[in-house]
């Protein structure tokens, strides 16, 4: 076995891996991420390194898991540092990251990371805990105020469990020393993910405390991002690959695209991270950024994901590689999201969806289509329904869309096209068995999940045009199966 990569070994890394050029030691933890998973760790903590290497030493990152050891368990021997390899057909790029200075784990010593939540120099606290993490109701981006660990967290809230919890008590104790807010930052694929984020915890506070709630609602900021980089779990393969490269282990690297994007709302209560000179954009509005990447890409890829699986392909390069997948996701891309799309700032949507088509083309990443279909309940509203309802408010054909949908119910009654288990994840999963159980009929599947008010609300299921489209394609794919269903789409 060849030694860890590690602050000591650094040193060693063959000179064509980048690595932190700055002191690493003279940082100081101006971050606190919550959520730092392989996403974080490609995307903000990327930017974030780049203004370290600046030369601003202010802007360390503590990472916090929410749940499992994992992350920790692998960075810290490492002093928090892993490789990003950045991959396309045309090769791969090796970068060690530095940004991430400390790790911690919220279960095994909550208050610990509220202390670094409350501490002076904390300015930011960032999030990427996915969509389920805000426990709110997607589709009305309320908080859910029956959900266990928001029961829990009220009931205990100085040892929280949630995302929601941990800041607002975090908030409490600045308020009750005297500190400033920080800059509450999420980086999920939520639709207006600042203000979602805001409405979250401005209602948590509330329950606690309504005095609280109006000092939240009166001075938190919550910026919205759109945050794009396509990051797919790290695989054994890649650690071997990547070992090799170094010359060291590295128990966690990160493998992902060359692109990147963020575009970030410039509403921050203190000074902030120049995340420009890595390439943010800083907007008065992300709105229109927002839309258009969860409609385009995020849309495009739950609808790949759902037939793709269905049709028996492991990946997202591998199902855009089978005939009509691709015309399907164009035409799903130009010929419906689009058309929903106010104009965003300088792009262009038809270089925009060729250049989405390339992404989910690349070769160099193994994005499993079974990665990108978990939590279904929870991505469908932001991703196709925001624009089934577009659609059909302007009278327009929603073929495509419907299938998407239609493809999430039929991956959501937990067998595959050849009768096989499907391992599904996704945190209304028994809702889902219990709805689809014993039921053979696309009429009965789609009507029965067409009930679950926390994904489609009250009007989708009222309108029939909706559910009359969502009911055949559901038809069409229990009948004749996924690939054939997408072939009729088109040849790419
Ligand atoms: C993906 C996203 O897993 C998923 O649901 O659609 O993580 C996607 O890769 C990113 O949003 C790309 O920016």
């Amino acid at each position: 076995m060849a030694e860890r990569l590690s602050a000591a070994t650094l040193g060693g890394l063959p000179g064509a891996v980048a690595r932190p050029g700055y002191d690493r030691a003279a940082l100081t933890t101006g971050i606190v991420h919550l959520g730092i998973g392989a996403f974080h760790r490609a995307h903000m903590a990327a930017y974030t390194d780049a203004v370290l290497a600046g030369g601003d030493p202010r802007w360390g990152i503590l990472g916090a898991s929410l749940r499992s050891p994992d992350t920790r368990d692998a960075l810290a021997p490492q002093d928090g540092l892993y490789a990003l390899a950045v991959r396309d057909a045309s090769g791969e790029r090796l970068q060690v990251v530095g940004s991430v200075t400390r790790l911690l784990v919220a279960p095994e010593d909550p208050d610990a990371l509220l202390a670094a939540m409350s501490a002076p120099e904390t300015r930011i606290v960032s999030l990427t805990v996915t969509e389920k993490g805000y426990c709110h109701s997607p589709a009305t981006g309320e908080l859910d105020e029956r959900h266990p660990d928001v029961v829990h967290d009220l009931a205990h809230p100085g040892a929280p469990r949630s995302a929601p919890g941990f800041i607002v008590e975090a908030l409490r104790r600045r308020r009750a020393a005297g500190l400033p807010f920080f800059t509450a930052l999420c980086c999920d694929n939520l639709p207006h993910n600042g203000a979602t984020l805001r409405r979250v915890l401005v209602r948590f506070a509330t329950l606690r405390d309504p005095a609280l709630g109006r000092a939240l609602e009166a001075e938190l900021r919550c910026p919205s991002t759109m945050v794009d980089r396509i990051v797919p779990a790290t695989t054994d393969r890649d650690r071997a690959g990547i070992a090799e490269a170094l010359g060291l282990d590295d128990a966690w690297p990160i493998a992902t695209e060359p692109f990147t994007q963020w575009v970030i709302e410039d509403d921050f209560a203190r000074d902030r991270p120049d995340w420009a000179r890595a390439g943010a954009t800083f907007v008065a509005d992300v709105a229109p950024f927002e839309l258009a990447k969860l409609r385009m890409l995020n849309g495009s890829h739950s609808t790949l994901a759902y037939l793709g699986y269905l049709a028996g392909h492991e990946t997202v390069a591998d199902t855009m590689a089978a005939p009509g997948f691709a015309a399907l996701v164009r035409g799903l891309m130009l010929e419906e999201a689009a058309l929903t799309l106010p104009p965003v700032p300088g792009l262009d949507v038809a270089a925009y969806a060729d250049s989405l088509v390339a992404r989910f083309r690349n070769p160099a990443l193994r994005h499993r289509t079974w990665q990108i279909a978990m939590d279904g309940t929870q991505k469908l509203p932001q991703r196709l329904l925001g624009t089934v309802r577009d659609r059909l408010a302007a009278g327009a054909a929603i073929d495509r869309l419907a299938l998407g949908v239609a493809a999430w119910m039929r991956y959501a009654t937990g067998r595959d096209e050849r009768g096989e288990a499907i391992d599904l994840r996704d945190p209304l999963a028994d809702e889902l068995r219990r709805r689809t159980a014993g039921l053979e009929d696309a009429a009965a599947i789609a009507d029965s999940l067409l009930g679950l008010d926390a994904v489609f609300g009250r009007d989708l299921p009222a309108d029939q045009r909706f559910t009359g489209a969502v009911t055949a394609a559901l038809s069409g794919l229990m009948r004749e199966g996924a690939a054939a269903a997408v072939a009729r789409f088109g040849v790419p």
